[in-house]
């Protein structure tokens, strides 16, 4: 298949674009490098270090013989889109390439614009070029779980049947969610549901909890293949953060009491469920909605497993409960299907000592690249 992996050189894209080269499909990647351009801005960094666009799909072709094309340009902008369409006409149109970090759209006014921008509109262009050049291409779209935010019911698949006034009907599932990014999420699903329904566009929105992890067996292959973790409070997640600070002898940062509970997965699993999306196409004017991890946890169990881990491995791993920079509950139901990936034949990668044990040996071998500075968060909400 031609798969276009867009947000290619990011954390979760580039290990997926490795993985789809190797299965053999025809990848191209487009991507502004605007990851890298942030950490720039915020005097941030990786822990682990990252090889140039262009040397890593060089390495990856001396290994393995495979090229994956590449193109750097914004999703903003129509005219460079419209020109990789008309090159590579895609079957499959993977669309990782947003602004992904909660805390860096509530910086402030400017960064909460421009993510929505980056967003809406980047996903706006790849609906119309779709429409306009591929309309067979199948959209495969990252969404995040926390469009649905913390109901006090269970969090269905995308819709949930609702009786009303003695009336039913089966509706987008209700959406509350948490940052101006997330929110952007949700702006993009309802412009894609629309987009299916007026044009008939197939589209998988892939709700995608918070994705841990390092290596997959592609980036494994070199040190130049390597994946970005990040760690920093504006693009570090709970869990790959956690890790790190246990590395470096950093007390856990857990925020408030750590009740918080969130959906995650293995990035050996986003390689998978992206695979499994484009093996079984939606239909011609399909909206489909699939939940996109494998466990959930609260914060506070998460920091206890690391910790736990850390001690064993010599490291000390305090834990501190910091003032929540956040507006979110502390304290909520939280149960999600997950059922139509593993359907499909999604073989979870759970979270064990022994993967923790690993990540944590991994980015203890660049510890040294931290800067201490950057771990407590820098951004509140209010
Ligand atoms: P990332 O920031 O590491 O990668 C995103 C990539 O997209 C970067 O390389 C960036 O340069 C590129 N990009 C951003 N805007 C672009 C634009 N306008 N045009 C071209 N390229 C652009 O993020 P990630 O962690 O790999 O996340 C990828 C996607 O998955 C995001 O859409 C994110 O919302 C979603 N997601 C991530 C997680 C997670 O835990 N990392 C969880 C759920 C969903
Ligand atoms: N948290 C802590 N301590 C930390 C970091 C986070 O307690 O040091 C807490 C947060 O308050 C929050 C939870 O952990 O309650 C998750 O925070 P996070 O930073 O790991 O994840 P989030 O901001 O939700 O964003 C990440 C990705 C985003 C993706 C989302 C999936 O950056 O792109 O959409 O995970 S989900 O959480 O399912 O919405």
């Amino acid at each position: 298949m031609r798969i276009v992996v867009a947000g290619g050189d990011g954390f979760c894209g580039w290990p997926t674009a490795l993985y789809l080269s190797k299965q053999g499909h025809e990848v191209t990647i487009i991507d502004n490098l605007s990851r890298r351009k942030w950490d720039n801005e915020l005097h941030s960094n990786s822990v682990t270090p990252i090889a140039p666009l262009e040397d890593r799909v060089n390495k990856w072709k001396e290994i393995t013989g495979k090229e994956i094309k590449t193109y750097i340009g914004d999703l903003n902008h129509y005219d460079f889109l419209r020109e990789v369409f008309r090159q590579v006409k895609p079957e499959a149109f993977v669309h990782f390439a947003e602004q992904r970090s909660a805390p860096y759209s509530m910086i402030d006014r400017e960064h909460a614009v421009f993510t929505q921008q980056n967003n809406v509109i980047g996903n706006l262009n790849v609906l119309y070029a779709i429409k306009e050049l591929a309309p067979e291409c199948h959209l495969i779209k990252l969404g995040t779980m926390g469009e649905y935010g913390t109901p006090n019911i269970d969090i269905e698949e995308g819709y949930i049947e609702i009786e009303h006034k003695g009336r039913k009907d089966v509706l987008p599932y209700p959406k509350q969610p948490g940052s101006f990014y997330h929110l952007s999420k949700v702006h993009d699903s309802h412009n894609i549901m629309f987009a299916c329904k007026i044009w008939g566009i197939r589209a998988t929105d892939l709700n995608q909890g918070v994705v841990y992890g390092l290596h997959t067996e592609e980036t494994k292959l070199d040190p130049m293949l390597v994946n970005r973790i990040d760690y920093d409070g504006v693009f570090g997640t709970a869990l790959n953060r956690f890790l790190i600070q246990a590395a470096t002898g950093h007390e856990l940062t857990v925020y408030g009491t750590g009740g918080q509970t969130r959906a995650f997965l293995n990035i050996e699993d986003t390689v998978r469920c992206v695979e499994i999306a484009a093996e079984n196409p939606a239909d011609r004017g399909e909206f489909r909605v699939f939940n996109q991890f494998t466990e959930y946890f609260s914060v506070q169990d998460l920091a206890d497993k690391v910790s736990k881990v850390a001690e064993k491995e010599g490291l000390q791993a305090e834990i501190a409960h910091l003032e929540n920079p956040r507006v979110e509950a502390e304290d909520h139901y939280y149960h999600a299907v997950n059922t139509k990936l593993r359907d499909l034949g999604l073989e979870p990668h759970l979270l064990t000592d022994d993967v923790l044990r690993d990540i944590l040996q991994a980015v203890l071998a660049h510890k040294d690249r931290v800067i201490q500075e950057n771990i407590l968060p820098s951004t509140t909400w209010k």
